[in-house]
């Protein structure tokens, strides 16, 4: 028995809109080595808009591209470039989460609706996020086609490799009052504060920014929000809030068994990483805060990866420059060992990264 009112699977799949999708899935295939499973467009009856689906593990990205100049989609695009629309919840009852979600003052972008085909039926109903972002809830548990109803069966755009991450691991916001978004997430979905946060301690010192993470029950489905704060420097979420034109998704974090591995093949292929410098790895005090981790720190060092320790165990990470011309949407890549936390012990070394960055843009 479960006296959770907004029970969750887990993510569904994160959706883009962007400028060009049939090029953003050829990116998505070569460079993060995720294979496409889905299409929509002109041919298959969808008349406005393209849709690539690709997936890696259990992580599925779309991408949506407008066909024709006179949509909300095209309009989107010029006024965010590419970004995130809609972070979609695997729920188990939509009716039930849509209910709760209204009843708890959230802002119903569409009444729950059965969508059909061959391969059985999906539910799915929409709520409003901060921003112009969107919660999709969905129930494919009777479903078997490819994606959705609408969409047809695709290869894959090059030969299926190894994969590069295999889950969604938390999804970022970027909003100008955190503490609204944290409300609202506890109210509508019933999601709880998880430990770690950045409060204005670290954010005067260096960071710029503060930030709190909510998750549901099952710790599935993390979402941190960050909002500027004022410290010495321009913060990197006003450049983000000014760029993508309001609030809106930052960085998707993508679970990975071996980054090592992921890394080297993301670098081959193009991807640009934020460089963290070389007295992060020196320092004699990173060995001793992260004990024994799989890899020598020489290894981490050469491809600039991050680890850190808390009480339940280690994690590493790295983060990607921002995927588009407009300094807003990045990724993030972790392996976990144990630890459920974000990289505060690399919060510092990270936002000095992040600020070596906009100072190059000018935005400092
Ligand atoms: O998701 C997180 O909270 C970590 C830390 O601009 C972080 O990845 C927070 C803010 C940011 C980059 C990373
Ligand atoms: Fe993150």
């Amino acid at each position: 028995m479960s006296d959770d009112v907004f029970p969750v699977h887990g993510m569904d799949a994160v959706v883009f809109a962007v400028g060009n999708a049939k090029q953003a899935a050829h990116y998505y295939s070569t460079a993060y080595g995720m294979t496409l499973i889905a299409y929509k467009g002109p041919e298959t009856g969808s008349r406005d808009e393209v849709a690539y689906v690709l997936k890696s593990g259990g992580a599925r990205f779309e991408f949506r591209g407008a066909v024709r100049p006179d949509t909300d989609l095209a309009r989107h695009v010029a006024a965010h470039s590419d970004g995130v629309i809609d972070l979609a919840i695997d729920v188990p009852d939509v009716e039930a989460a849509y209910r709760h979600a209204l009843a708890q003052g959230a802002t119903g972008l569409a009444e729950p609706y059965v969508v059909e085909d061959d391969f059985g039926k999906v539910v799915l109903a929409a709520i409003a996020t901060y921003g112009e972002t969107r919660h999709t809830l969905v129930d494919r548990s009777n479903y078997t086609g490819p994606y959705l109803p609408g969409y047809v069966a695709a290869k894959p755009i090059v030969e299926p490799g190894r994969r590069m991450f295999q889950a969604i691991d938390h999804c970022v916001g970027n909003v100008e009052r955190m503490e609204e978004w944290v409300e609202f997430y506890e109210r509508v979905m019933g999601f709880t504060r998880m430990a770690e946060f950045i409060g204005d301690d670290i954010a005067t010192e260096y960071s710029a920014l503060m930030s709190k993470v909510v998750a549901d029950g099952t710790r599935k489905v993390k979402f941190p929000l960050n909002e500027p704060a004022l410290a010495k420097k321009k913060s990197q979420i006003d450049e983000y809030l000014e760029f993508y034109g309001g609030p809106g998704v930052q960085h998707i974090a993508l679970a990975t068994n071996d980054i090592l591995d992921t890394v080297d093949r993301m670098r081959a292929a193009g991807v640009e990483f934020l460089e963290t410098p070389d007295s992060y790895y020196d320092d004699p005090e990173l060995r001793e805060r992260i004990g024994n981790v799989r890899v020598p720190v020489e290894e981490l060092k050469k491809r600039r990866i991050l680890v850190d320790r808390d009480e339940d165990g280690y994690l590493l990470q790295i983060f990607t420059k921002p995927v588009q011309d407009r300094p807003t949407v990045f990724f993030e890549f972790i392996e976990r060992h144990g630890s459920l936390g974000f990289g505060k012990g690399n919060f510092k070394a990270l936002f000095e990264a992040i600020e070596r960055e906009q100072e190059l843009r000018g935005n400092l």
